[in-house]
């Protein structure tokens, strides 16, 4: 059986539907070739602010068997890095460019610098850093999140994109698509870490990361559930047009079915990637495809958003 894995996001057509999630594998050049020369089907940046930044302090990443806590800190080359290696890398497959400003107005300087150049790719506004000390999360902030689209929107052109924190009410889901509906949105990027988690060792009773009291965004096989409930809830409320990269909690092929079940268009990885490199995006296809294989699903569309209630 030939199994088709080719996806489309606003004009990038991906040869298949994995990508790194922003943060991971991405923050230099070198680490980005790697990415451009694995089999993942897109490539995004790790989220860029105007100037270079160091991050916080260390240690600020650990690894549990059920997942990952980080409080990295936006640490990162500054905008013009990205935009320097996005807009003269060889093209072979679709890149989104990533960025998040702790000052909200920084991020319109950031628009506009990727508007007047030569890049065609996807970009990535991220509002849900849950890391930045003292910046609370845009995503949760409703009036914030609708100004910087109504602002973004005055001077951007080219194929936008959000990177949203994960919700868990109902009603959080209606108020946010609401929004989201209002505007010529590419996609969204659903989920960021869940914000301000806490992982502490029993031995040494000690968190496990050091910066903000040992608070950090939860990534991981904790974050499945909430991964998938966000695809869901969005993709039942977004106009058809808002495509929908689906984050969170994948480990195996079986888990980028469930976010492509659930709405996914394109499933991007974060701590799975940390933990095995980029040869994963081979195994991950590889036992997608075995398992479309077994339930006759010939391409992503013939189960996309397909998934049904208990009975
Ligand atoms: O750099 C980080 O601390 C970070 C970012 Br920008 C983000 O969007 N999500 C995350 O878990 N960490």
């Amino acid at each position: 059986m030939k199994i088709d894995l080719s996806t489309t996001i606003g004009p990038n057509q991906f040869s298949n539907p994995l990508i790194n999630a922003a943060g991971v594998w991405d923050e230099t050049a070198l680490e980005l070739d790697e990415l451009v020369a694995s089999t993942a089907g897109g490539v995004t940046t790790k989220s860029a602010t105007l100037e270079p930044r160091s991050g916080n302090q260390r240690p600020r990443y650990a690894d549990v068997a059920l997942g990952s806590i980080n409080s990295m800190g936006l640490p990162n080359q500054g905008l013009k890095y990205y935009l320097d290696y996005v807009t003269t890398h060889d093209a072979s497959k679709p890149i989104d460019l990533s960025i998040a400003n702790p000052n909200p107005m920084d991020n319109l300087t950031a628009l506009q610098m990727i508007q007047d150049s030569s890049f065609q790719g996807l970009t990535e506004l991220n509002l849900s850093c849950p890391n930045v000390i003292g910046k609370p999360q845009i995503g949760y902030d409703l009036a914030a999140l609708k100004q910087i689209l109504q602002q973004a929107f005055k001077l951007f052109t080219k194929p936008l994109g959000i990177k949203l924190p994960p919700y868990f009410d109902l009603q959080q889901f209606d108020a946010v698509a609401d929004i989201l509906n209002q505007f010529p949105l590419t996609f969204i990027n659903t989920i960021n870490s869940v914000g301000n988690g806490l992982l502490v060792d029993p031995a040494s009773e000690r968190t496990l990361i050091e910066p903000k009291g040992g608070f950090g965004g939860i990534g991981g096989a904790y974050v499945k559930p909430v991964a998938l409930a966000n695809v869901h809830a969005f993709r039942s409320r977004l106009k058809p047009t808002i495509k929908i990269i689906g984050t969170g909690g994948v480990r195996n092929g079986t888990d980028v079915f469930e976010l492509i079940l659930c709405g996914a268009d394109a499933v991007s990885v974060g701590t799975t990637l940390m933990q095995a490199g980029p040869q994963l995006f081979t195994k991950l296809q590889d036992e997608l495809i075995q398992l479309m294989v077994q339930k006759h699903y010939p391409s992503l569309a013939t189960f996309r958003n397909q998934l049904k209630a208990a009975h």
